[in-house]
């Protein structure tokens, strides 16, 4: 395509094609949209993220990530058509015209670039990093479990070899450190969104313990507040509930480090579906799924900029 109203967002895209996107997506929006680069991945990949922004410095901000685990297409795609949607809807939703007025949106598409790569050409269940892992022929670390909260605890895996190896140590993935690096230096972030699929669901910490947030009356209610909303688009049904209670035992995963951080409104996504296609969802879901979670999306974003 040859700009952003004739890209096929109703299909899956390469990662030369998501980075493309965003060039377009910013030069044709350069009043509102711009491209940082907070890192390189392992393989040498630039990991970009998109900024949203009307002015100001420094503004109280939501950080949304899509595809840090590299398999679940469906999770990159939905965040090229948030992009869209954001840059559509500036100046003609009010709700999220004010919120634009007053925060700034940062939106990682291609989180785990390496991974995302690796699927289109070797293995399209890959869900890890790329990094080897030295004195074993497996690759890569679970970015999902490579924060520096609860880091090693069970609910992770200590085995290079598993889908769920926790790493060498906290923040020892770039694609991690890079993030990690991010939130510190920028120090305002008020909501951090990390988007996996599948499974209907959405999370809150804790992840590596049981014991309840400080905020958790709070993070249940605005929770089922934004499902309730997901689900009139399509009748999509979400469980919702901290990590530990509602999936399993996690360690080190991304909202519990950004919990800890001082960040009060984060939130993990599952998004579609329960099983049927699993992590191989039919391209014709992509717009639906994406339609229905950005209901949900401007339920937290709201309800942040409100607190
Ligand atoms: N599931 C997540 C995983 O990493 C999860 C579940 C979410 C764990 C948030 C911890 C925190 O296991 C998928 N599908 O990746
Ligand atoms: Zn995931």
């Amino acid at each position: 395509p040859r700009n952003t109203d004739s890209f096929d967002y109703a299909n899956y895209h390469t990662l030369s094609e998501i980075y493309s996107f965003q060039d377009m997506l910013v030069a044709e929006n350069p009043n509102l949209v711009s491209k940082i680069v907070i890192g390189q991945s392992y393989e040498g990949r630039p990991l970009n993220v998109l900024k949203f922004s009307t002015g100001g410095s420094n503004r109280p901000a939501i950080w949304i990530d899509t595809g840090i685990h590299s398999r679940e297409w469906v999770t990159q795609a939905s965040g090229l058509w948030f992009a869209k949607k954001i840059v559509t809807d500036y100046g003609k939703d009010s709700t999220l015209t004010t919120i634009l007025n007053n925060m700034d949106i940062f939106l990682e598409i291609a989180t785990n670039p390496d991974g995302y790569y690796f699927t289109h050409t070797s293995n399209r269940m890959w869900r890890k990093t790329r990094k080897p892992n030295p004195g074993y022929s497996c690759y890569g670390v679970d970015p999902n479990r490579n924060w520096d909260a609860g880091f090693g605890l069970p609910g992770a895996s200590s085995n290079p070899c598993s889908e769920t190896y926790h790493g060498p140590r906290a923040n020892s993935e770039s694609e991690v450190k890079s993030i990690v690096d991010f939130v510190k230096s920028h120090g305002n972030i008020k909501a951090f969104i990390s988007i996996h699929s599948y499974s209907q669901m959405l999370l809150y910490p804790y992840g590596y313990t049981n014991t309840p947030v400080k905020d958790q009356a709070e993070l249940h209610a605005l929770a089922g507040k934004a499902i309730t909303n997901l689900a009139s688009l399509y009748g999509t049904r979400y469980r919702y509930g901290s990590i530990i209670n509602v999936i399993y035992r996690a360690s080190g995963s991304t909202v519990d480090w950004t919990y800890e951080q001082g960040i009060k409104y984060s939130y993990t996504f599952e998004l579609r579906d329960t099983g049927t296609y699993g992590f191989l969802l039919p391209a014709r879901q992509i717009i639906p799924t994406a339609q229905e979670t950005w209901l949900a999306l401007m339920a937290l974003m709201d309800h942040t900029y409100k607190n």
